[in-house]
């Protein structure tokens, strides 16, 4: 297409000269003199998610879009939920954050919002999560460690202390044990003076993705969608201004899926949960409202702007076909988290940098509400220092770029409306395809959802490990030496002891026969169906009964849900076998190959490893790739099933027979955890099994795990085949 002759007006419009014309074929002829090869094509580039990024977009590509000329406020939403957006109020600063009691984690909030947070977030430790009190003894490596631990109302009062219920908006980070914490938020409330009806917040609430990839879940699917079922139903009728669910897209991105993966199973989920309340007795319009979305936004610019626009526009579709009427009810409201997966552990300051960027994007993309992450994100949980750091990362586009003051600046771009559409096509196209299974709960219970995240994950990391994908600092203009950061640690044994003293307080102190009668209550519902569990766990709550207690009274009728460890094959060495910008990674990938046949050839068997992870943490991602990539280099890989505890990881490695156990950790329980594993096989008699360990370990704690007797550390942007050329000679040297 020939542009439109340059024809500038201006108020004063005889002063410009005339310019040449110019046309599209005229632009291919000049760009092709300087792309490679003469080759315009060659410059696309193709995004992960399959879409097509041409360097150059022309008003040509806009013109057949529908859903351009929409305004925000209005359907679709495609431009925002509301009208004027951020030119009359921001998006919520709501920084993610827990650690440690709830006396430090209270302390920490009030600091946070007297210094220009707006909103709490709150993030509970693994044991809440998963349903235990701090006493319990699967938990002894958790309690504290990546969030608050919650054991009672007791606790959630302090941890609420001093923070008006009835005026700040909390979003509470909880999918297992959602029953008894939303309780409990609701009856710290309550004796707080505050009514159900005043508090404004979120409860994620969301349990599809726990299956699919943040593994925090207690119960098997089925109940779970029922507990999902009665809390939008108890919060429709009795808590009008909080938000039921949070659909999260963030942990699978994670987790490796690409953007419109993500985009494509987070509005499938929304799907299933819409169809779990109608199915339920509730009309559309009754809960639809308050749905709520939450999106990662990483270091795709571009993609993830598309995304959110496109987000809206497809959630709105997806409204109308459930026959909504209400405006609330079409438009898409997400919160948006900067990535922690894009995050460093090498040369850490850049990650201000990278979260700035994402966080722009989230802003563009139009985000409610907004969490950017601490620059030590890939080391530990966030310090003071760093913390406010990501505060005022928000604060300075909110009040010194003046990016706020119009509303949706993308729009009319070329570009943008191009990819937002292409967006919208692509995960449409995947969310017809689970429609075809039979919805999400059917992708999400015979594994395919999952296996397609890891799949994108492998592909991904063979990607940055063979340097077709630059991270700085990382396989590209790396440093000599990294200087240490001062990190948060947390001595967890003193705030176990602290927990368990305050839980054997409470139950000396409260009506027992009544504590039991409402637990009972609660198993007698999960067993027949009648009456509201959130209702009842209120119940409960009120009386004193525990996390742990409200979560046992049900387990008793659902059961625990244990899942399958399936794993991807040949996935990452897919990367290297194209043999295409893998460089002098190649030679050292064909030669560790060899020299894995070698072992082989000699010992009459593969080297052997057992890739694990202990405690509650379900961070998986990591030990899924290493699993992979291993697998594909040649070595028998076994994967222990999550949450096992370190005497059962021994048991399973000594049946496997395996060389090694190598151990993957995210929630920093390593301290605890890693030298009870080298225990346990010293004590079942199998100190010839080596052990290494992966994951986000500060540096400081290096020289305490050697100590203990690990065989190799390896953080994170550790390129696989050098952990697992390090794990063979480790292996050999065992062996002797
Ligand atoms: C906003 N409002 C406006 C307006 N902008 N009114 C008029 N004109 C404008 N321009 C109104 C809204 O309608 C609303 O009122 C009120 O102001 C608040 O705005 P909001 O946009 O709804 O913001 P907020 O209250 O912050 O809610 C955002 C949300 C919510 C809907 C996305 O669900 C939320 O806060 N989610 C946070 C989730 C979260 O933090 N998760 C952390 C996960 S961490 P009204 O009356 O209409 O409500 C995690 C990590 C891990 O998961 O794995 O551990
Ligand atoms: N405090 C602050 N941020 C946290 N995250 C997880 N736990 C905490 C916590 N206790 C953040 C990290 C992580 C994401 C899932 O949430 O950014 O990547």
């Amino acid at each position: 297409m020939s542009q439109k002759p340059t024809e500038f007006k201006s108020a004063n419009a005889e002063a410009w000269p005339k310019f040449s014309e110019s046309s599209h074929e005229s632009w291919l002829r000049a760009a092709a003199k300087s792309a490679p090869g003469g080759d315009v094509s060659a410059l696309n580039w193709k995004t992960l998610d399959g879409i097509s990024v041409k360097p150059l977009y022309t008003a040509e590509d806009t013109q057949n879009l529908p859903y351009a000329n929409t305004l925000p406020g209005f359907e679709p939403y495609l431009r925002g939920p509301q009208a004027t957006m951020y030119s009359v109020r921001p998006w919520t600063i709501r920084q993610y954050a827990g650690f440690s009691t709830a006396e430090e984690s209270n302390a920490f909030y009030r600091k946070a919002l007297a210094a220009g947070g707006q909103g709490v977030s709150v993030a509970f430790d693994l044991a809440t999560h998963r349903g235990y009190d701090s006493d319990h003894p699967r938990v002894t490596g958790d309690v504290g460690k990546a969030g608050v631990a919650i054991d009672s109302v007791e606790d959630m009062k302090i941890l609420f202390n001093e923070i008006p219920l009835d005026k700040v908006s909390v979003s509470m980070t909880m999918n297992g044990a959602v029953l008894p914490v939303l309780a409990g938020y609701v009856v710290a409330a309550e004796e707080q003076g505050v009514s159900q009806e005043l508090l404004s917040g979120t409860i994620q609430n969301d349990i599809l993705k726990e299956f699919m990839v943040r593994n925090t879940y207690i119960y098997p699917p089925e109940p779970s969608m029922k507990i999902i079922g009665d809390i939008i139903g108890y919060t429709a009728k009795h808590m009008p201004k909080f938000n039921s669910i949070s659909i999260s897209g963030y942990h699978m991105q994670e987790a490796g899926a690409n953007q419109a993966l993500e985009l494509a199973f987070t509005l499938a989920d929304g799907k299933e949960y819409v169809k779990t309340a109608i199915a339920s007795g509730l009309d559309v319009d009754a809960f639809a409202g308050r749905l709520s979305f939450f999106w990662a936004v990483g270091m795709n610019f571009y993609l993830e702007i598309a995304k959110m626009r496109a987000a809206r526009l497809l959630w709105c579709r997806i409204m109308k076909g459930f026959d909504a009427k209400n405006p609330k009810s079409l438009m898409l409201r997400t919160h948006s988290q900067t990535s922690g997966w894009s995050l460093t552990e090498q040369d850490p300051y850049n990650n201000v940098v990278r979260t700035t960027i994402e966080a722009m994007a989230a802003v563009f993309g139009g985000t409610q509400s907004l969490h950017t992450n601490s620059f030590d994100e890939a080391i530990a949980l966030p310090t003071e220092f760093s913390s406010r750091i990501a505060r005022n990362t928000q604060l300075i586009i909110q009040e010194e770029t003046h990016i706020t003051n119009v509303i949706d600046p993308w729009a009319g771009s070329y570009m943008m409306e191009s990819l937002t559409q292409e967006m919208a096509d692509k995960a449409w196209a995947i969310i017809e395809e689970v429609e075809t299974m039979g919805g999400m709960t059917k992708a999400v219970d015979s594994g395919w959802a999952k296996l397609k995240i890891e799949a994108a994950a492998a592909e991904k990391q063979a990607r940055i490990d063979s340097g077709k994908d630059v991270i700085v600092g990382v396989n590209k203009y790396k440093l000599a030496k990294e200087d240490p950061i001062e990190t948060l640690s947390i001595d967890n044994v003193r705030v176990r002891d602290g927990q368990i003293e305050r839980l054997q307080k409470i139950k000396a102190t409260r009506d027992s026969a009544k504590v039991q009668a409402a637990l009972d209550a609660l198993t007698a519902s999960a067993e027949s169906g009648e009456g509201n569990l959130l209702d009842l766990s209120i119940k409960a709550i009120r009386l004193r009964a525990t996390v742990g207690e409200v979560s046992d009274a049900l387990e008793k009728v659902f059961g625990r849900h244990r899942a399958d460890t399936q794993k991807v094959t040949g996935v990452y060495a897919a990367a290297y076998d194209d043999g295409e910008n893998v460089g002098d990674t190649m030679e050292y990938w064909n030669q560790l190959k060899a020299d894995i046949a070698a072992f082989a050839d000699k010992e009459g068997r593969r080297p052997r490893v057992m890739i694990s992870k202990l405690g509650q943490d379900g961070h998986d991602r990591g030990a899924k790739v290493v699993a992979t990539a291993f697998a594909d280099l040649g070595y028998d890989v076994d994967m222990g099933p999550l949450f096992q505890t370190p005497e059962e990881c021994a048991r399973q490695a000594i049946e496997n027979d395996v060389h090694a156990v190598g151990v993957s950790t995210l929630a920093a329980g390593h301290k605890t955890l890693v030298p009870a594993i080298i225990a346990e096989l010293k004590k079942q008699g199998a100190d010839d099994i080596i052990v290494f360990v992966g994951g986000v370990i500060p540096r400081q704690d290096y020289d305490f795990l050697y100590e203990a007797g690990v065989k190799g550390i390896y953080g994170p942007g550790t390129p696989i085949p050098v952990s697992a050329k390090d794990v063979l000679e480790q292996i050999k040297k065992a062996i002797g």
